[in-house]
């Protein structure tokens, strides 16, 4: 059995009217299956269709769901901070918009967590090469450089399957606008001593709307931050001011404290 916890489900957004919809329906299944309590965070990233539109007509029906509107576009970070920052649930879910997975692992996740006592549950697309070869060769470039610099592998970091307790989002300070942000909760969750675990998931790629984040403008701000935020990314707490050693159930989870703490 899966013990059931609040979730915030956290979805940027930009120009996504194709698929909006259809993603927050399908979420709003899985949230009513597998938590007591949800709330789903749609960050509006400055979108000149009709996407904003969509979801304010689903938030005045469903008080659960809320949407972040940027006046100008601020890209993934930027739109990742905004929702993780209002996030107000026990556990915190980041889902794209287009819906690369079936929401319903939601459940699959929380068990995982419970099993191993993570802090935080991290997807991995178990086939990737339906993307391309180019896109696919990225991809491990990128996981490698990730995993070269700062010590250990991680599968797929921009995979958008990334389910924490909300107090990994409150001990760390994320900085990147762009891309880079997968990255970087990773390694500052992992440098603080979060418990991270790894879960195979099947990848539905795009087939709506357009494709706006695998653009060489969008590669070349990764390395931008990168070079930027190496310093701080290579920061580790020492094991004695980490937190939590022993897994704990999901239902103790502290009080909401404030970011930064
Ligand atoms: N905040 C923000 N989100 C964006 C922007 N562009 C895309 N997104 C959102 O980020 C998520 C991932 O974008 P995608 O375009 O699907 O990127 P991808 O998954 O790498 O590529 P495809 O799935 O092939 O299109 C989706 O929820 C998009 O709506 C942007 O400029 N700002
Ligand atoms: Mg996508």
């Amino acid at each position: 059995m899966v013990r059931k916890s609040s979730v915030s489900l956290v979805i940027p957004m930009y120009n996504e009217e194709l698929n909006i919809e259809h993603a927050v329906t399908t979420a709003v299944e899985a949230l009513q299956k597998y938590s007591d309590d949800y709330e789903i965070i749609i960050v509006d990233d400055a979108s000149t269709d009709d996407s904003p539109r969509l979801v304010a007509r689903m938030a005045a029906e469903n008080p659960s769901i809320l949407m972040i509107r940027h006046e100008k576009n601020r890209k993934l970070g930027g739109a990742l901070k905004s929702g993780y920052a209002a996030a107000s649930k026990d556990l915190v879910l980041y889902m794209d918009a287009d819906l690369p997975f079936d929401p319903d692992v939601l459940g699959r996740a929380i068990r995982a967590m419970e099993v191993t006592g993570a802090d935080l549950i991290a997807g991995y697309r178990l086939d990737r090469t339906i993307e391309g070869l180019r896109r696919t060769i990225y991809s491990y470039v990128y996981n490698a450089v990730i995993g070269v610099l700062f010590g250990w592998p991680h599968r797929d970091i921009n995979f958008s399957f990334k389910l924490m307790r909300r107090e990994v989002l409150e001990a760390i300070d994320l900085k990147s606008e762009g891309s880079l942000i997968d990255a970087e909760l990773i390694v500052k969750a992992k440098n603080r001593g979060f418990a991270i675990q790894q879960i195979g998931l099947d990848y539905f790629p795009r087939i709506r709307g357009t494709s706006h984040l695998s653009s060489p403008s969008v590669i070349l701000k990764i390395f931008r931050e990168l070079v930027k935020l190496y310093p701080e990314m290579r920061k580790k707490i020492p094991r004695d001011q980490r937190p939590l050693a022993r897994p704990r159930p999901l239902d103790k989870v502290p009080e909401r404290r404030s970011a930064n703490q």
